[in-house]
């Protein structure tokens, strides 16, 4: 980056002669300390179109020839040639720390900036909000300063350097790789570029330097404010007041000088506290966030304000008892998520809207936390979390997974290390929301670890910390870096283990749970039952919120970028773009769709699982039905019920629904009571299922009125067995004994394959399925009988290592032909995906209606968020569309649908008992074969099937399997159905 236009002919740039990319020792230089003081106004924004070249590496030279990159950004998706690579655990260069390649791509980033005339005088910052990976500064050709920590802003004071009334060349050079990419080795893409804001502001000279706010639920509150002076001593006078609310608070005695009170000392650090007691507090907690404005104002003697900084603030106090963690006192559920600050066209560049976007869906999903996988988030979130009511686990931006052993003990990282953590510390300290300190995340566990966890525990000794790759060694451990036993994808048995043990010393909350690659979340619903049941656990974080599929053109493989806006809907990207993951962009060195492991699509639509967990995290349950009525529960921690509304619902199996309005008892947390229901319950009608549908009755700041919360369900009456009535008729074969009907192109058959999900791909099931030959079964016809008019079909499904024997007894009845199958898996088959029928429909069926679960796709290990009740929804939107195409599309529990063309013509099918069914476009062969969403070519008719098991989806992508009693066992399976036409 020797460039003799600003430097001189023949002059070394120092910052460049330095190497800093490869100096793990240097982590900053002429950077200003990390504070917590507001600077939101006065501000001078530098965001927008930048001058931009990019280099081959550092120390090439910089051309004459620019281009223009948008600030904040990165430049992988604003149409460069260096485009985003994803890479988990592996680095993506061969480089072992701290080296990093001698291709480096190297982005140049230079305009001007109008400094204020106004600003004469004043001190003048630069805040350059993120910059990946290393971050040289130069103004007007100088050196400034240099910073690493690729998730928190870097200050550098320009006063002096740039003059008031006149512009000045900021340049901002960031270099892609570096030692600090060895400790950024998070699971996610790779970019380079600037993707916090930049901005210039300025201050007094003399100014706010720090604001530490203590604020306890007993309305005790303590600001410690630190000022600074950067010439001069603190003149008589000066003095702090604040507002807390409008109400006036002084500062409390002097101030405290913290350097040399010797007069050849020209600048003055000190502090000094504003303290009150607020009586009736209005405590913070994640339920009823209640927050106080608190505005801290720095005045010159004659009463002038010299500074000033702005605070919402939250009373609240987190603690653990033994193995609880306590806040205010209560022993809360941790329903916690993963969240990446992540983009589908701007990358790691977030807005404000779109996270309040995020938090507002999480908060109607049922979360109450975020860990901020794995760094400090933007500064918003933080503020949306304090005002919309979450949890966080703030983690330190360090993951040294591929070296991780090497640098946890590295002394060279050390200063790294202590660095992050304490910046992220000193930023976020005053968000009621942050209640754990996170050192980050799979770095193994050494020396740089503990340095850093001391540094947390003297500065701030008001919250947790933790760690799981320190707790991982000894669950129970009591001298480590973390206060809470924090595991990821553990067995949920050996928690449970662990909670019954007597061993147990600390809280233990999973960090990573419930994988959610592709169609996954299976047995979250246990997961919890036993969270709740078992004193000790208290809950854990998803892995994660995004499936981070980027928005790519599908005709040339470039990022769609900025001008992608709107090119998606409902989780599905436009005619000719596709969802990219790992490998899309012509990246040899590659995780795949690993990095597609969310809870929701790209574009934020929820994926099925999401309402799965919206139930699990009810805050109002049926607890059973009583002779009085049914009895409902508060599950909420803090909350009463006034702020819901309810409405019941009864289906009954004859299609009859009644619906009436539900009173919800105004019952504290924790309490139950008996309420009556608006309706008399028929005597007959077979089975009947009883519904209250719990929707916002008050406005919240993340619902409208009338947004559905939870659908909790009772079953009151068990179904009633009408049998088919056999009639004199014959069932038509062919040669082969495949049934013939008008509205069936392919006969029904035996299946036991699905398209393999990512968690049977990576879980090793769907590797054993194709060995044993099941997604190739060849039919073989034994024998056809007929009896009167029935007929019996038995057949062997071949596959490479064993036969399966079918019978399939075809009785004409009243309207149709009912199917009495059976199948008998050999023991060799002892993990399959599914024991069932398979048949094809002509075209025009486009409407699917059933009684069942619904309407939201489920299967056996995640089917709690799906109540029994009569659904309608049209063939093409019961597919689910994963970004990696696999089994999708199931609703479980089903017991009757039709399926039918506009005109109501169509066919009708009845079951034994309820059953997993799909009825989708594509057979499992479409979906197994392609690897994006768009290469699939809808079929005409309808693929559907009927199973008489399905195994349950576990999420053994990463973590464990479904549970056993989830599993299809070999031996002998029986189902039958019934086909009609309407
Ligand atoms: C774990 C990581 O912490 C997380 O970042 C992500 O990679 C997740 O798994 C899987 O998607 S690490 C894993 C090797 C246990």
């Amino acid at each position: 980056m020797n460039d003799p236009s600003i430097l001189g002919p023949g002059a070394v740039d120092p910052l460049v002669a330095l190497r800093p990319w490869e100096a793990p020792e240097v982590t900053s230089w002429g950077r200003l300390p990390m504070n917590a003081v507001d600077r939101r106004s006065g501000v001078l924004p530098l965001d927008g179109d930048w001058r931009f070249q990019l280099l081959s590496a550092p120390d090439a030279p910089v051309g004459g020839a620019w281009s223009s990159a948008y600030v904040p950004g990165v430049w992988t998706l604003q149409g460069t040639d260096d485009l985003p690579q994803y890479t988990n655990v592996r680095m993506p260069f061969a480089e072992f720390p701290p080296h990093s390649p001698a291709a480096n791509p190297t982005g140049v980033y230079e305009r001007e900036a109008d400094v204020p005339a106004e600003w004469a005088g004043r001190r003048i910052v630069l805040r350059v909000g993120a910059a990946e990976s290393v971050l040289l500064v130069h103004v007007d050709g100088r050196p400034v300063g240099i910073s690493k920590d690729s998730h928190l802003a870097a200050e550098f004071d320009l006063t002096g350097l740039v003059r008031p009334g006149s512009p000045a060349t900021v340049r901002l050079t960031v270099v892609k790789w570096s030692d600090a990419s060895h400790i950024e080795d998070q699971d996610q893409w790779w970019h380079g570029g600037i993707t916090r804001s930049v901005l210039l502001y300025a201050t007094d000279p003399l100014y706010l330097a720090d604001v530490t706010v203590r604020a306890h639920h007993s309305g005790e509150l303590r600001v410690d404010c630190q000022v600074r002076s950067a010439g001069g001593a603190l003149p008589a006078g000066w003095h702090l007041t604040g507002e807390l609310d409008g109400q006036l608070l002084v500062q409390d005695g002097e101030f405290d000088r913290f350097n040399a009170e010797d007069e050849r000392v020209s600048d003055f650090l000190g502090e000094a506290r504003l303290q009150t007691t607020v009586p009736e507090v209005r405590t913070w907690n994640a339920e009823t966030p209640e927050l106080y404005d608190l505005t801290v104002l720095l005045h010159r003697a004659d009463g002038t304000i010299a500074d000033t900084s702005r605070h919402r603030i939250g009373f609240r106090d987190v603690e653990i008892a033994g193995r609880d963690l306590l806040i205010n006192g209560e022993r809360v559920f941790i329903r916690g998520v993963n969240r990446h600050d992540f983009h589908p066209l701007t990358g790691r560049t977030v807005s404000y809207d779109d996270m309040r976007a995020d938090l507002v869906l999480l908060k109607r999903f049922g979360f109450n936390a975020i860990r901020t996988a794995h760094y400090p988030n933007d500064p918003a979130l933080y503020d949306l979390a304090d005002e919309l009511g979450f949890y966080v686990v703030d983690e330190a931006d360090i993951e040294s997974h591929d070296h991780a052993h090497e640098i946890a003990d590295d002394p060279r990282c050390l200063n790294a290390f202590v660095d992050r953590v304490s910046r992220m510390v000193l930023r976020d300290k005053n968000h009621p929301s942050v209640i754990i300190w996170s050192l980050g995340n799979e770095s193994d566990y050494g020396a740089n670890h503990d340095a850093a966890a001391g540094w947390v525990r003297r500065h701030d000794p008001t919250r947790p910390l933790q760690y799981e790759g320190a707790a991982k060694l000894d669950w129970a451990a009591t001298d480590d870096a973390s206060d809470i036993a924090c595991p990821m994808y553990a067995p949920l048995e050996d928690c449970v283990a662990h909670a019954l043990s007597g061993r147990q010393t600390r809280p233990l909350i999973q960090c990573e749970y419930s994988h959610a690659m592709g169609n996954s979340n299976g047995t979250l619903a246990d997961h919890w039952a036993a969270i709740e049941a078992t004193p000790g656990l208290q809950g854990g974080f998803i892995w994660e919120f995004w499936d981070h599929g980027i928005l790519q053109r599908v005709s040339d493989g470039r990022p769609a970028g900025r001008a992608g806006a709107g090119l998606y809907d409902n989780g599905v990207a436009a005619p000719g773009y596709r969802w990219a993951y790992g490998g899309d962009f012509g990246e040899s060195h590659h995780d795949g769709a690993f990095i597609a492991d969310g809870m929701v699509f790209p574009d934020r639509t929820p994926k099925p699982a999401m309402y799965e967990h919206r139930e699990i995290a009810a805050p109002v349950r049926i607890e059973c039905f009583r002779h009085e009525g049914i009895v409902l529960g508060n599950h909420q921690h803090f909350r009463g019920l006034d702020w819901l509304a309810g409405e019941w619902r009864l289906d009954l199996a004859d299609g009859t629904t009644l619906t009436g309005p539900a009173e919800l008892p105004n019952l504290r947390p924790g309490e139950t009571a008996a309420v009556p229901l608006p309706f008399e319950v028929p005597h007959d009608g077979g089975e009947a299922w009883l519904t209250l549908r719990v929707t916002v009755a008050e406005e919240q700041p993340w619902a409208p009125r009338g947004t559905e919360m939870c659908v909790p369900q009772i079953r009151l009456r068990g179904p009633a067995v009408a049998p088919d009535v056999p009639v004199d008729r014959q069932v038509e074969v062919d040669g082969e004994g495949l049934l013939l009907h008008p509205l069936l192109t392919a006969a029904p058959t035996l299946s036991l394959w699905r398209a393999p999900t990512d968690n049977d791909e990576l879980g090793g099931m769907a590797g054993r399925w194709r060995t044993w030959g099941l997604d190739a079964l060849v039919r073989k016809v034994v024998s056809v009988r007929r009896n009167a008019g029935r007929l019996t079909v038995e057949a062997e499904y071949a596959g490479t290592t064993g036969v399966v024997r079918h019978r399939q007894v075809l009785t004409p009845v009243e309207g149709g032909v009912r199917v009495d199958e059976e199948a008998e898996l050999p023991e060799a088959f002892d993990d399959v995906a599914r024991v069932g029928t398979v048949f094809e429909t002509a075209a025009g069926l486009d409407l699917l209606e059933w009684f069942g679960q619904g309407p939201w796709e489920s299967y056996p290990d995640r089917s709690a968020g799906a109540p029994v009740g009569h659904h309608g929804v049209p063939v093409d939107e019961l597919f689910t569309p994963y970004l990696r195409p696999q089994e999708s599309g199931g609703r479980h529990g089903v017991r009757r649908f039709r399926l039918s063309a506009p005109d109501a013509t169509g066919l009708w099918v009845t079951l034994d008992e309820p059953r997993q069914v799909s009825v989708t476009r594509y057979r499992a062969e479409d979906l197994a074969s392609a690897r994006h969403h768009d290469e699939l070519v809808p079929r005409p008719g309808c693929v559907v099937h009927i199973d008489a098991a399905h195994r349950g989806l576990g999420t053994a992508s990463c973590g464990p399997d479904t549970s056993p009693s989830y599993l299809v066992a070999p031996g002998i399976h029986r189902w039958s159905w019934t086909l009609r036409v309407l």
